[in-house]
Order: C-alpha cells, then structure tokens, then sequence
C-alpha cells in the first residue's frame, strides 16, 4: 500500500507539477493560461488544475487532458488511420487449393511522440506501436517474414494454434539483430488476438511497444449454425461493409522507466481520441477489437457512456459471452469483441474510457460522435 501511495505519488508530482518539464512542458499540466481557458466554461467552479485548450467538448467534459498536439507525421503513423487500416498481406493459391496470406514484418528501433512534447524510445513493429492490425480468415495458410532491424533480439509471439518451433520464444524463434525468420501456421481459431515480442526481459520488450492486434475472421462455410454472424465478420464481404470496425489496443508507458505507467492510451497516443473524436453513422452497428497489452497494471477497463453493449470473449464465438455490458475488464493479453449501436440515440458525443480513473485522467479516454451520416 506504502509502495503503490509512494508510486501514485511520484507520478501525480511529476505529472502535475513542476518535473513535467523534465519529459516534455506540453504534458498534461495546470498553467495559469489553461486554468484560465476553463473558466470560461465552468464559470463556477474554483480553479481546476486541468487544462482546456481545444474544442469546446474537451472543457464541457471536464478537460482532464493533455494540451497541445502529436506530430502524426512524424510519428509515422496516425491515431484515427489506426482504427481501420487493417493490414491483410499478399494473398496467393497453394497448390492443394488453400490461400496463402504472406506478412512482412521489420522490427526497428524508432523514437515516438505519446502525448504532446512526450518523447518514448520505442522498439517497434513495422514503425508504429501498436505494430500492424494483422488480419486473415480461418483456415487460410500463414507467413510471417519477420526482419530483425532492430538493437536486440526480438521475436514474434501469436497467440494462436500453432507448431512450438514457431512459438517465437527463446529457442524457438527469438531472432538476432540483422537477421530474419518465417513463422508458418494456420490461421485457427478463429477470434481477436494478439502478437507480442517473446524475447526477455519479457516486461521491457512488451513495455517498449512491441505488440498488435492480430484478427482472424470466421470462415462462413465452416459455421452453417451461425453463418450470418461469421460473414458479417468476414472482412471484403457485404455482409461486413454494414459494420463500422475498429481496432482498438490498449496501452500504457513507463516514460521514467521505474516500471510504472504515466501515460495510458487506446492506440498509443494519450487522449487521442478526445482531442479527434471518432466519427460513427448512427444508422450502423459498430464493432470493436479490443485488445489489451498494458504492461505494470493487472488489470484494464473500456466503459462506454450512454449505451451497452455484447461481448465476444477472446472474439472465439458467434454468440456473446456477455450481454448488455456497459463495461469489460481485460487482464494482460486479454481481449475480445464488442458489438454495440447507436441507431436510437440522438447525435453527439459519447465517451468512452478505462474505468480506473487514474487511467482515463493520465490518456485512456475518448469520444464517438454520433452523426447522422458520414461526409
Ligand atoms: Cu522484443
């Protein structure tokens, strides 16, 4: 308790207070010009040490966010892109008839920006973290060519079925800097996955951004009792273009590597999706892979406001494991599927975030915005 309070502490000083200058001035902060920026619209309030820049949303919800703004461009990479650019590889024929998905996969060593002025010295997967939202249907053949550009030894560990040569742990496919590895399996189960490094120490290599979502769709012919569910599923095909889907991973960095987070994220960037929120056609269901990947803490949330919604535990089922949720707890590597719609409820903002605090307050909230149709 002693040690967690000394932690808390030191976060919250270096957070708040003076040491933000240390990891970057633009981080979330309590200057006089954003408490006075708040004002103007909690006229009655005292003086909240929070700042509110930006759009009116951010202040009307309480403005406990980051001030300023990521440079995307040079990150590499884009928060909002992230949510659908679903990367599905080169597909060929195998001589027995099955579908060969090949992925091609650089480790590198590359510094990002995570919140504004917030820079982390990140190992990363094709350049981003999360790395690329694999994506592939059941029973298909998989490649993964895996190069290692980076400083250490990494790995690619599937959470999938699969040979234990191809495990991507030590002795079984962590690879050397400058070399490279092909891990083949078959893409089975169906369901929302996850692709980590497996080399040690375990924490540092997961912690410094080496993670992904990695999706398999059910293949309809294999599920006649649920086929409709699998096709609306399955990525390219009519029934799926109805869906809004997402890939959502959820994330934390130990900016001051004295393994705690101090700063939370859904796809990385602390508050992201609050300073851009995510456009949703109300008349359309939306569907979310949701991962979890926060290394130091047990345990991460997704609460979403004003409405509910199914749960697909793991996404390894056509039925919900959970119905009419509001909330979902995940431990590390857990992660599933949720289905909810907006159809019925009036246009605006609707938040979502971690429903520990602490986590929504240091980066892990955002917005929908409902509308009516997308321009
Ligand atoms: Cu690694």
């Amino acid at each position: 308790m002693l040690r967690w309070a000394q932690a808390a502490l030191s976060r919250r000083s270096l957070l708040l207070g003076g040491g933000a200058a240390t990891i970057g001035a633009a981080a979330i902060c309590s200057t006089k010009t954003a408490a006075q920026e708040t004002h103007r619209y909690h006229a009655a309030a005292g003086a909240p040490e929070v700042a509110a820049s930006g759009p009116s949303h951010q202040s009307a919800h309480g403005a406990m966010i980051t001030v300023g703004s990521v440079d995307n461009e040079r990150n590499g990479f884009h928060p909002t892109k992230m949510l659908t650019d679903w990367y599905t590889g080169i597909v060929t024929d195998l001589p027995d008839g099955r579908k060969l998905r090949t992925f091609e996969i650089t480790a590198e060593d590359k510094e990002i920006e995570i919140a504004p002025g917030v820079l982390f010295p990140a190992w990363t997967y094709n350049g981003r973290v999360p790395g690329p939202a694999l994506r592939a249907t059941e029973g298909e053949r998989l490649r993964i060519v895996f190069r290692n550009n980076g400083s250490h030894p990494h790995s690619m560990h599937f959470h999938g079925i699969h040979a234990a040569r191809m495990d991507g742990v030590p002795g079984a496919g962590v690879i050397a800097p400058g070399d490279e590895f092909v891990y083949e399996f078959e893409a089975r189960p169906f369901g929302c996955h996850l692709y980590h490094c497996h080399a040690l120490p375990l924490a540092r290599h997961i912690h410094k951004g080496m993670y992904g979502i990695f999706v398999i769709d059910p293949d309809p012919a294999r599920h006649p009792e649920n086929a409709e569910v699998a096709k609306s599923r399955l990525l390219g095909s009519p029934e799926n273009a109805e869906w809004q889907e997402m890939a959502m991973v959820m994330n934390a960095f130990d900016t001051t590597f004295d393994g705690e987070n101090e700063f939370y994220a859904c796809n990385t960037i602390a508050h992201c999706y609050a300073k851009e929120p995510i456009k949703v056609e109300k008349s359309r269901p939306v569907r979310i892979y949701l991962v979890n990947i926060t290394e130091f803490d047990p345990i991460n949330s997704f609460h979403l406001h004003g409405n509910f919604f199914d749960y697909f535990d793991q996404g390894t089922t056509l039925t919900p494991t959970l119905r009419t949720v509001d909330l979902i707890m995940q431990c590390q590597a857990q992660r599933g599927i949720l289905e909810f719609t907006f159809k019925e409820h009036e246009a605006g903002l609707y938040m979502f975030h971690a429903h520990q605090s602490e986590f929504a307050e240091l980066g892990w909230m955002g917005m929908f915005d409902v509308v009516e149709t997308l321009s």
